[in-house]
C-alpha cells in the first residue's frame, strides 16, 4: 500500500484538479479523482460542470486498461445514490478497484457514511481523512450549503492602512494593487453570486463582472430598501444567462409597481422584503430566498453598511480583508457598526491568516456562528 506522503501528495493533486471544476459545478461540490496502481498514475479526471459526470468516472473513463487491483484516490466519498447520475460506487465495484482513498465524508445525507459502507461491504480496503482538512476548504461552501440550505457568505472589503474604502470627496478609486483586483475577478469567477447594497451601485457604478481573468460570470444581488437604483446603473447590464436579484422593501415594492414592471421587462427579479427601522432587512430572508434559488455562495464586495450588517447579524461565514499600503484622507470606515460597545463580543473570528498579494496584506478569517 502506499505511504503516507504519497497518499497526501495525490490527495493535493485532486484537489488541484478538482478546482478546475470551480465556478461551473455549484450547487455540486469540486472533486478530482487520480487512479493509480504498480507506481504509477493511470489515469485523472474531474467534476466539469453541474449535471455531469462526477470525477470518478470521468477517471475512470480514462483509463482503457483492467482496473482490478487499482487505487482510487478522491477527495470526497464516493456517492452512492441517484441523483442527475448513477452512484459512483456502483462503477467503483464494478471496475474490481480494490483500494479508495478518500479525504472527507460526503456531507448529503443521501450519502453520509454509506458510499464508504457499499464499498466496505464488497471487500474494499478505504482509506479516509488524507488532507482532511485542505479537502474541506476546498468544498466549504458546499459544505454549507447542502447542510443548510443557506448560502456561505464571503465578505470582501479593500482597506487603506488608516481604515478607510473610499474618501469623502473625489471619484471612486481603486484602493489596492492590480495583483488583489485580478484574485477579486478570479473569486467572482468561483463563487455564485455578487451582492452590492444600493449606495455602492450609486457611488462606484460596478460592472460586478469577471473581466481580468477568464471565467464565468457571477449573479448579482442588489440591496435597496428604497428601490433608489435605476436601470441606467453598469450593474443591470445583462450580457449573459446570469440573473440579477434586487431585494427591495415591501412598501417600495407596493408604492414603484411601474418600476418594478420596467426592471421585470429587462429579466431583473425584484424581490420585495419585510424591512426594518431605516428600510434594513433582516439578511437570514435574503439568504433563504438566495438559497432556495440554489445559489450556494456569495462574495459581498460592499458597502460599509451590509458588511457591518452581516457581521452584526451573524450571518457572515469569511472576511477577506485586503489592506492597501496607503493613506485616505478623511473618509468612509470599512465598516460602520450600529453597536457602540468597546470590544464588538459578539463577533468572534477563528482560522485567521495573512499572506501577500503584490504589495497589499490580504487578511483572511473565519467568523464564529
Ligand atoms: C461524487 N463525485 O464528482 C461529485 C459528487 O445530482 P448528482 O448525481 O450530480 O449528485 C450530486 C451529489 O453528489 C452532490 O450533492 C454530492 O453529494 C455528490 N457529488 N459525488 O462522488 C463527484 N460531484
Ligand atoms: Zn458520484
Amino acid at each position: 500500500m502506499l505511504s503516507e506522503p504519497q497518499l497526501e501528495s495525490l490527495m493535493r493533486e485532486c484537489i488541484v484538479i478538482a478546482r478546475k471544476g470551480s465556478g461551473y459545478v455549484s450547487p455540486n461540490p469540486q472533486v478530482g479523482a487520480i487512479i493509480y496502481q504498480n507506481g504509477a498514475i493511470l489515469g485523472k479526471g474531474f467534476h466539469t460542470k453541474y449535471g455531469e459526470p462526477h470525477a470518478e468516472i470521468e477517471a475512470i473513463k480514462s483509463v482503457k486498461t483492467n482496473l482490478k487491483g487499482a487505487t482510487l484516490i478522491v477527495n470526497l466519498e464516493p456517492c452512492s445514490h441517484y441523483g442527475k447520475t448513477p452512484p459512483c460506487v456502483d462503477e467503483i465495484i464494478k471496475k474490481n478497484i480494490s483500494n479508495v482513498v478518500i479525504g472527507t465524508r460526503d456531507p448529503n445525507k443521501l450519502v453520509s457514511g454509506k458510499g464508504i459502507k457499499k464499498l466496505q461491504s464488497k471487500g474494499i480496503n478505504v482509506i479516509e481523512g488524507i488532507l482532511k482538512k485542505d479537502c474541506l476548504k476546498l468544498n466549504e461552501s458546499f459544505f454549507k450549503f447542502i447542510q443548510t440550505n443557506i448560502p456561505f457568505v464571503v465578505l470582501k472589503c479593500a482597506q487603506s492602512l488608516n481604515g478607510k474604502i473610499a474618501s469623502f470627496n473625489g471619484k471612486p478609486k481603486w484602493i489596492s494593487g492590480a495583483k488583489s483586483r485580478t484574485l477579486v475577478h478570479q473569486l467572482r469567477s468561483e463563487y455564485d453570486s455578487i451582492l452590492v447594497g444600493a449606495q455602492t451601485v450609486i457611488k462606484d457604478n460596478p460592472s460586478l463582472t469577471v473581466r481580468l481573468v477568464k471565467g464565468r460570470n457571477p449573479h448579482k444581488i442588489v440591496i435597496d430598501g428604497k428601490f433608489r437604483t435605476t436601470l441606467n446603473y453598469k450593474v443591470y447590464q445583462q450580457n449573459d444567462d446570469k440573473k440579477t436579484y434586487v431585494f427591495v422593501s415591501e412598501e417600495a415594492f407596493f408604492n414603484l409597481q411601474k418600476k418594478v414592471k420596467s426592471f421585470e421587462k429587462e429579466h431583473i427579479q425584484i424581490i420585495p422584503i419585510k424591512a426594518k427601522k431605516n428600510f434594513r432587512f433582516d439578511f437570514i430572508d435574503v439568504l433563504r430566498i438566495l438559497g432556495n434559488e440554489g445559489i450556494a455562495s456569495i462574495l459581498v464586495e460592499g458597502g460599509a453598511d451590509i458588511q457591518s450588517q452581516f457581521l452584526e447579524q451573524k450571518l457572515a461565514d469569511k472576511l477577506l480583508l485586503f489592506i492597501a499600503p496607503t493613506f485616505i484622507g478623511k473618509g468612509i470606515d470599512t465598516f460602520n457598526f450600529s453597536d457602540n460597545s468597546i470590544i464588538l463580543r459578539n463577533i468572534k473570528l477563528y482560522h485567521s491568516t495573512f499572506s501577500l498579494i503584490g504589495e497589499d496584506i490580504l487578511f483572511e478569517t473565519y467568523l464564529k456562528k
